[in-house]
Order: C-alpha cells, then structure tokens, then sequence
C-alpha cells in the first residue's frame, strides 16, 4: 500500500491561520463525499499535522510529556510525524526571566488560551500575540521579557497551556505520571483558596489551583509557587527547646509538658489565673485553635485569650455585632462580584491583600460594574475605577457621613428598608445633616463634587456590594468606622439582598476561625458572650469544670500589662509580636518583664528567641482539619505530607499541657474535635467533616445536618433583630503631625509577602520578586516632599516617630499623596513597627496602624 494522503482536499484560505477556523475551512469543502466522521477525524489529523510541523517534538525532554494535550491529541490521531517539510522555528530562545516559571516558544499552539486568561479572568493583560508567520509568539507586555512586563506571576496562564509552552520551573522535577495530588486550602489569606499540591515520593514538588468555591481554578503567586517550600525547608523547628542559663537546650516533649506546668501552675497559685494569658494562631486550623482557647479557660482559669484579629479586624466583629448581630462578611465572594452595578471598596488593596478576590473584582469590571475606590493611596485597582476619593488617612467617618447627607438630601435613602428592618434613623438623620460635601470635602481633603457622585453612584446601584478592609478597621476610631460601613449600607437597604451586603475581607486564612472559635476574651466559641446569662454555665457543664466568669483582656492590653508586671505567664501560639505589634522597643520591653513565656511555633522567631520554653509545631500540609475563609466557608485542610519526626499535633500539645496542669483532655481526631464545636456551637451545629467532603464546604450559619448552609447573611432579619444606626461624629486620629513630625505614614502590606514573611520568605523567587525587586523595605513618599527635602528614589532615608527610629529606602513617586507616607512591616531590615503608633481604639482596642505621625530626612 503506498502514503495514504489524509488530507482533505481544500485550498485554506490565507487568513485562516487558527485552526479553530480550519474546522470550518473543512465543512467548506464541496465535492468530498467521506462520511462525516472520517471527515472530522481528517480534520483533526490535519490539524495535529500543522502543529507539530513546528513544534519541538523532544518529548523525553519535556516536563509536559505524558500530561500533554498535544501529545494525547497525536497518540489519538495516530499522527507521529509531521508530512510537511520546510522551516522550523531555530532561534527562539526560552524565556526563563519569571522566577516560577518559564516560555518556550517551540512548543506553543498559539491557542491563545494563555492570553485570554490573562486578560478575561487575571484581568491583568499581560499577554498578547505578537510577531509574524512562523515568528508568532506569545509576548509579554510591550515585546520584552517576562520580568519586564507587569504581571503577577500567579501562574494562570500556566496553568491552562496545555503543551509545555509555558511550564513552572517546579515542572522539571517530576513526571505527571509519578505524582499524586492532596486538594487542601491556601494558608496565607483569607480568600480561601483551594490548591492542589503535587506529591512525588512523599514530597510536595508544585501546587497547582483547584476548582474551589472562592477561587474557580485561580490562585496568585503566593498560593501556587509560596504555600509548599516553608513547610520542607530544613529551618523548622524540630524539638522542644528549654532556655537553661541563657542558651536553648534541646529536651525531650515530657521534660518540656513537665516543666511548663510546673511553672504556669507556679504563676497560677502565687498570683491568680488572671496573671496568665494565651494567643492563639489564627493561621492554624479551627480545630488547634479550640483546644487552645479549651486550654486557657479550663486550664489557665482565665479568659485572658485572644488572636490577631484583635490587631486586624477585631473592629469588625465588634461594630458588625452591635449594628447587625455578626461580625462577619454579609455576602459570598462569587455573589459580590458577579452580576454587580457598582462596587464601593473602601480602604483594601484588594489586588496585593486578597489577590484571588482582587481579579473577581476587575472582572466585574470588565462586565459592567462602576468601582468607586475609597483609598489615600493609588493602589492598582483605582485603573479599574470610575471614581478614586483620595482621602486623608483617617477620615473615613467623616466621608461616610458626608455620602450620607446627599443620599439623605436627595431623596435616595430606601425609606422602606428604613422603616421595616432598622432602628434609630432619625438620630443618624440628625448628625449627619451638619456633614454637607462641601465640610467634608475640607477634612478628607477631595472634591466636593466626588462625594456627591460616589454617594449617587453607590445609591443608585442595584446591586453594590461595599467591601472593605483594614484601612477602615485599624484606627484609633476603627469600630467607629466600621459602624459607618453599615449605617451607609443600612441607609440605601443594601443588606440581606444578592449583589450587596458589607464585606469586611479578612486577613488571615483562618482568622475568621480562630474568633468563631472563641480566641477573645469576651466570647466564648461561636460569639456566645460571657456576660449573656448562662453561657458560663453552658460551658461549665459541657467541659466539665468551673470556669473564670470574668472578661478578659485583648491581647493589646495583656501586652502593656506584661510590661507592668500584672501579667506574668503567656503562651503564645503561631504569632510573632515583636515583629507585628506596634511599637517594637515597648513590645520588647512587655515581654523581657515577663516571668514565664512558652512560644509555639514553626521557626526560631524574633519572639520565640524571647521564650522560656519554644515547642515546635506542625504546618498546614501536615494536619487535618478546617479553615474558615472570609465568606464564612468552612473548608478542609488535608495533611499532604508526614509530619516531622518527632513533632506532635498542635492540639495535642494543648491536651497534653491542660492535662498536667490537672484538667484531662484527649481527642483522637480533628474530625472529633469539630464534633464537640458543633455540639456546643449552634451557628456550627451541622456541620462534620463528613459533610464537608462536599466540595463547597459549609458557610455558617449551618445550624442541622440539613442546613446546606447560609450564602446571604440577614436576609428577612438581621442577626440581632432590626439594623442598628449609630450616630458617630468624625474625630481626628489620635496622633496627628506636627512639626517635629511633619508626615503622616500608614502601614500595611504588598503582594509578594505576608505579614512576618514565616512562609514567603522561604520561596526564593517571592524574594527575588518582593519590595520593588530588592528584597529591601522601602518608604512610599511623593515626589513633591522628596523635591523638598532633596531625597530621591532608591536613597537612604531616616524615618522617625515618637517611639523610635529607622532607616530605609525611598520609593518616590504619586503613590501617595503630599505629606503622606506608607510602609509595609514585612523588611527586618526596617520594620514599620519601630515607630508605628500603639494607640488603640476605646472599643474593640485595635491600634491605628494607619495614622502615626513621622518624619522623614535624608541620610
Ligand atoms: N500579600 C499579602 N497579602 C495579605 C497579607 C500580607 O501581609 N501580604 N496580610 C493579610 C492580612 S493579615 C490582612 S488583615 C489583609 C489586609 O488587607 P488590606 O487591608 O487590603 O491591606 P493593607 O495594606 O493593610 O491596607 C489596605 C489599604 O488601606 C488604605 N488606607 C489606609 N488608611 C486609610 C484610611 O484612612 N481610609 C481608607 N479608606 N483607606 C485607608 C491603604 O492605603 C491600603 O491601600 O491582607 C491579608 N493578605
Ligand atoms: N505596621 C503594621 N503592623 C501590622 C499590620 C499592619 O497593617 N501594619 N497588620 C497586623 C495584622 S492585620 C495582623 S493579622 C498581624 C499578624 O501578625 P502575626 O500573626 O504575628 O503574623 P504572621 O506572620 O501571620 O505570624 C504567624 C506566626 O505563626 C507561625 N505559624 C503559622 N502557622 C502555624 C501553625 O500551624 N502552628 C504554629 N505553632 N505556628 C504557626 C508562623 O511561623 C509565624 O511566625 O500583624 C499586624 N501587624
Ligand atoms: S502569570 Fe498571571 S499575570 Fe503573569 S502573564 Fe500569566 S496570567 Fe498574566
Ligand atoms: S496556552 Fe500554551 S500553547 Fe496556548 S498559546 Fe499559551 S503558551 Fe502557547
Ligand atoms: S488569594 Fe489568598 S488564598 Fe488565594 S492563593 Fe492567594 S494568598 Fe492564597
Ligand atoms: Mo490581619
């Protein structure tokens, strides 16, 4: 038999170089009689002809190889050559500039599938196709290489190239065939997102997104290339540590549960139960952090427990709980940014904080919803904006009061919503009259106009979900703040509907878990109020003992009392306040006063290097358990790996301490951990891991094994009855400049790392990526003061405050405004923390990170 010629007789028009198109040059075709089958079977062999004309063909070579699209596609076509001859593609080179991952124009289709991601769901548009004929190619941003271009490197595009065209570097070390995965739940922030790790030979190799609820097959870049490495890397902690004479001495888990005790039930008998505390991790699951808190009530005797939300979000649990009767985010991610009018986002960098939330909220974009972004700095959303208020840091009270006066003025208050489901309006309607744009306009330092527009815009809007974060939160008036955020929403009935709501981000991956667990001195699990008659007694009954009926203190109060001597024993559970807390010098100082500190932890942390006692703990890919994202969404956390030899649960350290203090505890599961939760938890009650096998895990309130869950919160009552309206005059911040300290600097955060950096520092590319590519900390400043002061951008400055002083680098530009400054806390190199501002708010005691007054001067 000679060569079969399969291919179908056409004349392929010029332009139709895609063959997404070929398919129908081939219906084109007139005067071929074959069936319809064989027909299409031709078409795809011919397709897969073209494309491996010119393509690498190395297949051994390939990460790619038996994963491959292609490669299946010429398997099933049975096409393993090329027919035609003639030039390949030589001299393209592979571009390796992004640290994760990398190019190789060979074997790419030129789908365009990449591109499309880029552009429709990361909203970034990084990508396009450039060049000619057998020259085209995928370029990033204007034709350079990857690392020139501004994207994110969240792997997206990656990770729908079905050819090794575009590949992790992760890739080299692993066949498909050779790996099994674990889906388990992002641990850096409070998206939620679901990941799958790559497992070979018992060894996470990569990470790759899965399909969850949150994240719809997205992840950024700390998710897909930073959530593996610090768990493996041979820095973790691996025994108990004692401090004998100085120097820490590696001991044995009994001598270590023994020792400390010992000395907790020392403190506990000379100066009373209050004289201790605990902090628990809200990076840990839901079930360490009940046992702990189980831990310091029980064992301790003391409510003196707490977690980072109180330095983060612990304004919105207690603002959202007195106006709404929960603290919690309203609406669900997917809900709040598809099919919306408008978005009113106050005070989030949604796309470096929350960066899977931050590319719904472009989509949206895309699909028609205005954005009003209400920020003091030109984040990268306010692109995205039809209007950026470019407010004083500070002033949110007053601009919301303002937005309410218009609304109010002109008749587009929903007098309905008003008077059915909500209380005090006349009081709101009062203070607000005094608010006119034209006032506020003077103390947020914006156009008057812009008030009277966003007010319109966010009014008029059907649907308009607010979302909102720490720049309404930590503030020295931050409850205050956030009871604006659900006055305005109260104001225009945008609350217990699809498409609205107010949506407080939270920060941490399971920090919504670790306050529904009860870590906080005034709830016990699931926001039971120790001061509601008969809760003290519920848990007495349920754990068996008596309990401390007193509140206790946040952990912004037992900090300074350490420093006075009244608090004297502390176990600190997965933070880091000498890193974190505001004020570093004092923070240092509260915890040398300390008699007794224990410091449970991944890694040798500025704060444990203070510790009496250093037990190490497990990461997320060796535990099973839950985290509870922003929306509420309980979600599995899977172990992936063994856990480290020789080192316990997290729990069963608590267990193991609570019962040689003299209060027995033991469980057998994280699984019979949520079991007790749920019994004692109503908001919890039907909820079991079992029944969060369902790949949308459960949204509480889940009240009955029944309950699918609750999406919308408040929906035909709010969660205390009727929506309370608060009336709350603006005030100043409480440290405001002067002229020692001319600038006003706010803190917080960049996309490449978190918080401490326990886990971003341990993935070399994030810190090839991180702080403008240096890796350094670096001080916004706008170009206007740095004329003045002759400073330009990469020069040494000194920033100082009425605390202490640092030295870092300049970033000069527009990011900020005049006499405004802003640094992040992740550099040990300088930390914002040295002269950032300890002063809290009066209600929830969070402090304001945000207004502390600096100077700034050339080194
Ligand atoms: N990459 C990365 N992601 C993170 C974290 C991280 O460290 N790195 N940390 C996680 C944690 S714990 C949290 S809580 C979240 C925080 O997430 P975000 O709150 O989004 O992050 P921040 O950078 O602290 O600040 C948010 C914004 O508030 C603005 N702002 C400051 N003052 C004011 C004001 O007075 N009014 C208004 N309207 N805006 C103001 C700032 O300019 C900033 O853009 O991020 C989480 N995600
Ligand atoms: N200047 C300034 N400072 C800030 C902020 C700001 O905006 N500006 N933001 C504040 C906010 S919002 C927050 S949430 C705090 C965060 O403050 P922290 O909670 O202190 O910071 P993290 O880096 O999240 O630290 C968590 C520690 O927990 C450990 N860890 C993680 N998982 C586990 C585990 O499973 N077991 C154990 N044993 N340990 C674990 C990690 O190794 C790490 O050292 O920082 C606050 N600090
Ligand atoms: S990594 Fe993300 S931002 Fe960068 S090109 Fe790919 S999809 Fe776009
Ligand atoms: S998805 Fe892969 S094969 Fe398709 S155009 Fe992009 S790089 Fe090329
Ligand atoms: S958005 Fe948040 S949860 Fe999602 S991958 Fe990034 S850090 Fe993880
Ligand atoms: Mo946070």
């Amino acid at each position: 038999m000679g060569t079969v010629d399969h291919r179908p007789k056409i004349t392929i028009k010029p332009m139709l170089n895609q063959y997404s198109n070929l398919a129908e040059a081939v219906n084109l075709e007139q005067e071929d009689t074959r069936d319809k089958k064989e027909k299409r079977q031709d078409a795809r062999k011919f397709i897969v002809d073209l494309e491996i004309s010119n393509h690498h063909l190395n297949c051994l070579e390939c990460p790619k190889d038996g994963d491959c699209g292609l490669e299946k596609e010429a398997l099933a076509t049975g096409m393993m050559h090329t027919t035609f001859h003639g030039r390949k593609i030589k001299d393209h080179k592979i571009d390796c500039t992004n640290p994760f991952f990398e190019y190789d124009p060979e074997k790419c289709l030129l789908c365009g599938k990449c591109v499309q991601v880029c552009h429709l769901r990361q909203g970034r548009d990084v990508l396009s196709m450039g060049r000619r004929g057998i020259e085209t190619r995928i370029i990033p941003g204007y034709g350079d290489t990857w690392d020139k271009s501004v994207c994110e490197s969240c792997g997206n595009c990656v990770a729908v190239c079905t050819t090794g065209a575009l590949t992790t570097k992760n890739h080299k070390s692993y066949r498909k065939w050779e790996t099994t995965t674990v889906q388990t739940t992002c641990p850096y922030c409070g998206t939620g997102c679901q990941i799958d790790m790559v497992l070979k030979d018992g060894k996470i190799v990569d990470a790759e997104p899965a399909n969850g609820p949150a994240n719809k097959n997205l992840l950024c870049v700390k998710g897909r290339f930073a959530a593996f490495n610090f768990a493996q890397s041979k820095d973790r902690l691996t025994k108990p540590l004692i401090k004998k004479n100085g120097k820490f001495e590696k001991v044995s888990w009994s001598e270590a549960i023994d020792y400390i005790a010992k000395r907790f039930t020392e403190l506990k008998t000379k100066y009373g139960p209050d004289s201790l505390a605990g902090f628990a991790c809200s990076r840990s699951t839901n079930e360490d952090d009940y046992v702990l808190q189980k831990m310091v009530r029980t064992a301790f005797g003391t409510n003196n427990v707490d977690n980072c939300a109180r330095v983060c979000h612990a304004p919105s649990v207690h603002g959202l709980g007195m106006t709404l009767g929960s603290g919690a985010m309203t609406n669900t991610i997917k809900d709040i940014t598809t099919d919306v009018d408008a978005i009113l986002l106050i005070g989030s960098n949604t796309t470096e904080a929350h960066p899977v939330i931050g590319v719904q909220i472009r989509s949206a974009v895309q699909h028609g919803a205005k954005l009003i972004v209400v920020d003091p700095r030109n984040i990268d959303l306010v692109k995205n904006s039809k209007l950026h208020l470019q407010l004083k840091a500070g002033t949110n009270i007053a601009l919301i009061n303002g937005m309410m006066h218009v609304i109010i003025e002109e008749g587009l208050a929903d007098m309905n919503f008003i008077e059915q489901r909500t209380e005090d309006f006349d009081k709101i309607k009062a203070l607000v009259a005094d608010y006119t744009p034209e006032k506020v306009a003077e103390i947020c330092g914006i156009d008057a106009n812009l008030i009277v527009e966003a007010a319109e815009m966010y009014a008029k809007a059907k649907k308009a979900p607010l979302i909102y974060c720490l720049g309404v939160t930590e503030h020295s008036y931050g409850t205050e703040g956030v009871m604006s955020m659900s006055n305005l929403a109260l104001l225009v009935g945008k609350l217990g509907k699809p498409g609205c709501g107010v949506n407080p981000l939270r920060g941490q991956n399971n920090v919504q878990g670790a306050c529904d667990m009860g870590c906080d001195p005034f709830d016990f699990p699931g926001y039971q109020k120790l001061n509601t008659p008969g809760v003290v007694e519920k848990f007495e009954e349920a754990w068996g003992t008596k309990l401390n009926p007193n509140v206790g203190k946040t952990s912004t109060q037992v900090m300074p009392a350490a420093g006075e001597g009244k608090i004297k024993g502390l176990f600190i559970f997965g933070e880091d306040p000498i890193v974190t807390d505001p004020d570093t010098n004092e923070v240092r100082h509260d915890l040398e006063n300390l008699e007794f500190l224990v410091v449970h932890e991944l890694f040798m942390t500025e704060t444990a290097e203070y510790a009496d006692v250093v037990l190490p703990g497990l990461s997320y890919l060796e535990k099973d358990g839950t985290f509870t994202n922003t929306e509420r969404r309980i979600q599995r956390v899977r172990a992936a790996i063994k856990p480290l030899s020789g080192v316990k649960q997290d729990y069963d350290v608590f267990t193991e301490i609570a019962t040689a203090m003299g209060y027995p505890m033991h469980y057998n599961s994280a699984s019979e951990i949520m079991d007790e939760i749920a019994q004692l938890v109503p908001t919890f009650g039907g909820v079991s891991f079992d029944r969060l096998e369902n790949p949308n895990g459960l949204q509480w309130p889940c009240l009955d094994v029944h309950d699918p869950g609750t999406p919308i919160m408040h929906v035909h009552e709010f969660t205390r009855g009727k929506g309370l309206f608060m009336a709350l005059p603006y005030h100043p911040a409480k440290e405001l400049p002067d002229d020692k300290y001319p600038f006003v600097l706010s803190t917080g955060r960049e996309l490449y790392h978190y918080n401490t950096r326990a886990y971003s520092e341990r993935t070399e590319g994030i810190t090839e990526l991180a702080g403008l590519g240096r890796d350094k900390s670096y001080i916004e400043m706008n170009q206007v003061n740095a004329d003045e002061l002759g400073i330009k951008d990469g020069d040494r400055v000194r920033v100082s405050s009425r605390r202490g002083t640092l030295e870092t680098y300049a970033n000069v530009g527009q990011r900020v405004l005049p006499d405004a400054a802003f640094m992040t806390f992740h550099f040990p190199d300088g930390n914002a923390n040295i002269v950032a501002n300890p002063m809290t708010d009066d209600i929830a005691r969070c402090p304001d990170y945000k207004v502390c007054a600096i100077n700034i001067e050339p080194v």
